[in-house]
């Protein structure tokens, strides 16, 4: 019987010399396929020795990590696919409060943390229920590895079939809540196996071509663990492994490299640096830019310097990618500069109005979405679950966006907005409402209204509007200091604003469009 778990399938691709380079560290280390699929079948193999049973309702365990970025942290993923556990990736920046929802609101039975925050994050992992904490460095380090050495290097992968959980994503909730999107095997591989054709990797590696990827993203969301780690996997392609995006360090990879995915600032970065140009790119073949919107200005000025044009796409942690523009016919007018191009085969892409009629072509309204890649809903938020799928199956998601429009084809999707108040930072989501509630919570604040403000590297950078209570002193650096100790750091705004009171509509509403205007120009190139 076919076994649907991702790994079977990831598995299949690998190229036939399992000695061929797989992974190619920032310092030199070279990881073949073999060490890839020994690596994983160890820790694969310590899993199951936990013997560790389903919950009540049937759900595999689930493995939370929040592990730098490494070979072994790819192997960790990959070994809890093959157990058949279901994968909890954190973001390194979550502080004590955030660690705290997410263990306990996941359930893990295994939380992977590093060795230097083992001493703080242990005592929480106990307290907040799970049973096995051990820990992964960047540098093969902690007690993850030793307890997987003694297991073997084969392992059968767990069966499982194409709707059973692979992972939880946590993306923020517009309540201030996060929540869990699961991810199915089956949404993980339709969406690896259409982004092989439709960005090119199929025909480059039937042609007998050698795709190189070079790595920079982090590998705890959508983009970096999924879209390009399962790419090369798929392609039998070695990855150029970078620890963190590093501008210069990318420059000088890129001559080894076919294929490069980023969030914009990795591009105008990258354009920043004087010695990027023709000569830096000439063995690529693709860039790809998404998780945040890429100015138009940033496409253009990027094509100017490379002779190269960023293929913009869209996705989300609750869809995996939706859009794209095409891979095919390069020329400039099928990439098309502020648009994210058309649905992706197989993805069914509408625009609604208010009442859920649909838009006229260049009609602006909410982007509804189905398909294969569309996840199976929020963790344990079945309510939250049915408030955002229509009742025909389509998901909300929140952006808000027309087809066509002057001077573009009629498939093509532009995003012009979201309907739900949310920050992307440097292609990290924030949601304004997280934000202010840590701000109110402090003393002597009154209230607080949190906004997005352009920012020349970020594309947009956290901001708060601040009223204190009567006779209360507030000071911007010592806000931003508590609020450092609280949350991720790229949540944390930038600047805060202490003000006598916020602007508000006539129903009371505070107007962050007017503060929005009134800061707009604070982190102004
Ligand atoms: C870091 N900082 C950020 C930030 N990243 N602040 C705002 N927004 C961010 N994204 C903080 C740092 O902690 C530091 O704070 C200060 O800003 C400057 O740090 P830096 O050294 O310049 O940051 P750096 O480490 O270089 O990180 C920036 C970055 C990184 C852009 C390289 O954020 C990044 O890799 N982003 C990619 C995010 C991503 O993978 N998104 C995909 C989501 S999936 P201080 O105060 O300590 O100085 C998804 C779905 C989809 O959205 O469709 O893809």
């Amino acid at each position: 019987m076919k076994n649907d778990n991702l790994y079977a399938l990831l598995e299949a691709h690998f190229p036939r010399d399992a000695n061929a380079p797989c992974l190619e560290t920032h310092d030199g280390l070279v990881y073949s396929w073999r060490d890839l699929h020994y690596g994983s079948a160890r820790i694969a193999g310590w899993l199951r020795s936990l013997n560790l049973a389903p919950d009540a309702d049937g759900c595999a365990p689930r493995v939370a990590a929040q592990v730098d970025k490494s070979p072994e942290a790819l192997m960790l993923y990959l070994a809890t696919l093959r157990a058949g556990m279901v994968f909890v990736p954190l973001n390194t920046a979550y502080q004590r409060a955030e660690l705290d929802y997410f263990l306990r609101d996941a359930a893990p039975a295994v939380f992977v943390c590093t060795p230097q925050r083992e001493p703080e994050l242990r005592p929480l992992a106990h307290a907040a229920g799970v049973a096995h904490v051990v820990t992964l460095g960047d540098d093969r380090s902690g007690s993850l590895l030793q307890a997987a050495a003694s297991h073997a290097d084969g392992f059968a992968t767990a069966p499982r079939a194409a709707h059973d959980l692979a992972a939880i994503l946590y993306t923020s909730g517009t309540t201030g809540r996060s929540k869990g999107a699961m991810l199915s095997h089956g949404n993980l591989a339709a969406n690896a196996l259409v982004l092989d054709e439709f960005w090119g990797f199929k025909e480059e590696r039937e042609a007998g071509g050698h795709d190189v990827l070079l790595h920079a993203l982090p590998l705890f969301h959508v983009h970096g663990l999924f879209v390009a780690s399962h790419a090369a996997l798929l392609a039998g392609a070695p990855m150029l492994f970078l620890p963190k995006f590093d501008a210069r360090r990318v420059m000088q990879l890129l001559p080894r490299a076919t294929v490069f995915m980023g969030v914009p600032t990795y591009y105008t970065r990258l354009l920043a640096e004087p010695g990027f140009d023709r000569h830096v790119c000439r063995n690529m073949r693709l860039f790809v830019s998404g998780s945040a919107p890429l100015a138009a200005e940033t496409h253009r000025e990027f094509h100017r310097r490379t002779g190269h044009v960023i293929l913009e796409r869209y996705g989300m942690s609750e869809t995996l990618m939706l859009v794209s523009n095409p891979y095919f016919g390069i020329a400039a007018r099928d990439r098309i500069a502020g648009t994210v191009g058309v649905p992706l085969p197989g993805v069914s892409v509408r625009v609604v109005s208010d009442d859920g009629a649909l838009c006229a072509v260049g009609e602006i309204g909410h982007v509804q979405v189905k398909g294969p890649s569309v996840f199976r809903g929020y963790w344990r938020m079945p309510e939250k679950t049915a408030e955002e799928f229509t009742a025909d199956g389509y998901f909300k998601t929140g952006d808000v966006g027309h087809f066509g429009g002057t001077g573009k084809p009629d498939g093509y999707l532009t995003l012009v907005g979201r309907s739900k108040d949310l920050i992307i930072s440097g292609g990290y989501n924030v949601y304004p409402k997280e934000v202010e509630g840590y701000i109110d919570e402090m003393d002597g604040v009154a209230e607080s209204a949190v906004i997005g403000l352009p920012h020349p590297d970020f594309g947009e950078a956290v901001a708060a509007v601040v009223v204190g209570k009567p006779g209360a002193t507030l000071r911007e650096e010592r806000i931003i200091a508590q609020l450092k100790e609280k949350i991720a750091n790229y949540k944390v705004p930038k600047r805060v604003f202490v003000v006598d009171d916020l602007p508000r509509n006539a129903m009371g509403k505070v107007q962050k469009n007017v503060l929005r205007e009134r800061y707009g120009k604070t982190f102004a190139a």
